[in-house]
């Protein structure tokens, strides 16, 4: 069997890069691609993930310090869950970071209400809840922004575990918030999350700041030899699309969030050790279900393939869900206008029960345009009545939903389309077809069914279902938007440059692309962005 391909490890590989920006060898001809072609190249991409570290140059996420760390910060949770009087876990991040910070963070909350204890967990997410339905890029250049945001969160708090997401240790947002904590030890832990090695943050000066990311990095590795504060970051390998961290990053975000707080809720209320070979079983769950997700390669191509078409004749791709699978549809719909500058209606999300069932901070947004009317309701009434063959339709849900539900809707969609398909996961070794669910296979072109057999670990299943999902949608919404030609190689071209970190990346594909100096490939790019 042929090893893993180490190229972009090696020190003369884009060497000014940060991992999270290189561009990743394994996918250097994805715009040629077929859909399985493209489904091979990002199972290849995503199998990075779980590689062992080498060379000792970079941590890797099953690394010995990486669980030793990720068993350290649980502890620290674990206090506060104990303890909950006058304690907070912040998960903060910008775009995808946020958006799994808002995942993790609603899921632990629900279960510790179902357990009748009292919340702990909050998220912050740059621009507020509506950038985890649509793509709010300029506040993540905002420090002072991350710093108030984090200080309400935590008014009155007297013990905060601050854990800040930034894939390519970048988000000036974040770095507000982690000097805000540093400035603050006497109540805050703080814990940085990303997949760069620390050496490669940002250097960049921030607006209004005497800080950069990197001169925070360097503050809190000190603080880390006596564990006053914490870094967790293995690197994963360059995106499948340059820097495109919705994906393996957002992926690893969720892993290493959720490994840390339910190896923290297992220890605080079923006495369960906190170790490191339990946070490596648990870390080696996920591998499998990336595993298990991609030995479905010919069906994943299916749904790939037929994303593509609808992309490609102007058709639309809609994700319909229910629960938690559903909240991965919203999310990655909202990530296409940003990578693919792709239209709101290209690829939409809709969720059973809208906002009641999405839970977030700031209830209701759906006063703030069409593309925040998320519920099934409203897709029935926008979306339905017009809907063809040239459109692709999704079902996401699991044998915990209502199959009712599921059938009904599958129904109505089929007698505008037939190219409905679906994402099925059920679990617990449970094989047996319901009529309910052979209903439903009746009327789908296609149905991607995964069982699962009843984990090892504690992890819960359902996280399992999530990230298999996670991994599906990543790759139809972009296996689709490679066949339509939205990637070059396998660089974003049709990008929005909405922030200083794209706007960066942007320079750089020009000069890569065209060939010219630095100052004139900035000065076609700012003529590009003010339309002058
Ligand atoms: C945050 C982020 C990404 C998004 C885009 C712009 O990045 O919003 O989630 O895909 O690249 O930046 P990071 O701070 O997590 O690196």
């Amino acid at each position: 069997m042929e090893g893993p391909d180490r190229t972009w490890e090696s020190p003369d590989y884009e060497p000014s890069l940060p991992v999270s920006e290189k561009s990743n060898p394994l996918t250097r001809d994805i715009d040629q691609a077929s859909a399985i072609g493209i489904v091979r190249m990002l199972q290849a991409c995503d199998g990075q993930m779980f590689e062992e570290d080498t060379a000792v140059k970079y941590q890797r996420l099953l690394s010995k310090q990486v669980v030793q760390t990720l068993v350290e910060v649980a502890k620290r949770v674990e206090l506060i869950l104990k303890d909950p009087q006058d304690g907070l876990v912040v998960l903060s991040g910008c775009g995808t970071s946020g958006r799994i910070a808002f995942l993790v963070a609603s899921r632990f909350s629900r279960r510790l209400k179902d357990v009748n204890q009292s919340s702990v967990y909050s998220y912050i997410i740059a621009g507020g809840d509506r950038a985890l339905l649509s793509s709010q890029e300029a506040p993540e250049d905002d420090a002072k922004l991350g710093r108030l945001m984090l200080k309400e969160a935590c008014e009155g708090k007297k013990r905060v575990v601050f854990i800040g997401v930034s894939c390519g240790l970048s988000a000036p947002f974040v770095a507000g918030q982690l000097d805000f904590c540093l400035r603050h030890p006497e109540v805050f832990t703080p814990v940085l999350v990303g997949f760069n090695p620390a050496h490669q943050a940002r250097d960049e000066p921030i607006e209004g700041c005497t800080f950069t990311f990197g001169s925070v990095v360097q503050r809190m590795l000190e603080l880390a030899q006596s564990q006053r504060a914490f870094i967790i970051s293995p690197a994963v390998g360059p995106e499948a699309i340059s820097g495109s961290s919705r994906m393996k990053g957002g992926s690893a975000t969720k892993i290493l969030l959720e490994v840390i707080l339910s190896t923290a809720q297992a220890a605080a209320f079923s006495r369960a050790p906190l170790t490191e070979t339990v946070t490596l079983q648990y870390l080696l769950a996920y591998k499998n279900a990336v595993d298990v997700t991609y030995s479905r390669t010919e069906q994943i191509s299916t749904l790939v393939e037929a994303a593509g078409k609808s992309l490609r004749c102007g058709g639309r791709v809609c994700y319909l869900g229910w629960g938690t699978l559903a909240v991965l549809g919203l999310i990655d719909a909202s990530e296409c206008n940003p990578t693919f500058g792709a239209d709101y209606e290209d690829i939409r999300g809709f969720i059973a029960g809208g906002y009641v069932e999405l839970d977030n901070n700031e209830g209701p947004l759906t006063s703030l345009g069409p593309d925040f009317s998320i519920s099934h309701e409203e897709f029935f009434r926008s979306v339905l009545p017009s809907l063809t063959d040239r459109d692709t339709v999704l079902l996401l849900y699991t044998h915990s939903d209502d199959l009712g539900e599921v059938a009904a809707l599958a129904r109505r969609v089929r007698e505008r389309t037939s190219n409905l398909h679906a994402i099925y996961h059920r679990g617990g070794g449970d094989n047996a077809a319901t009529d309910r669910q052979e209903v439903i296979d009746n009327l789908c072109s296609s149905t991607l069914k995964i069982s699962w057999p009843s984990p090892q670990t504690r992890i819960s299943v359902h996280m399992q279902w999530e990230l298999s999902t996670k991994l599906l949608l990543n790759a139809i919404s972009t296996g689709g938007h490679v066949l339509k030609g939205k990637v070059y190689r396998n660089h974003m071209v049709d990008v929005q440059v909405t922030n200083s970190k794209l706007y960066r990346r942007a320079a750089r594909l020009l000069q890569k692309l065209s060939g010219h100096p630095k100052s004139q490939c900035e000065e076609a790019l700012l003529k590009a962005i003010y339309q002058s």
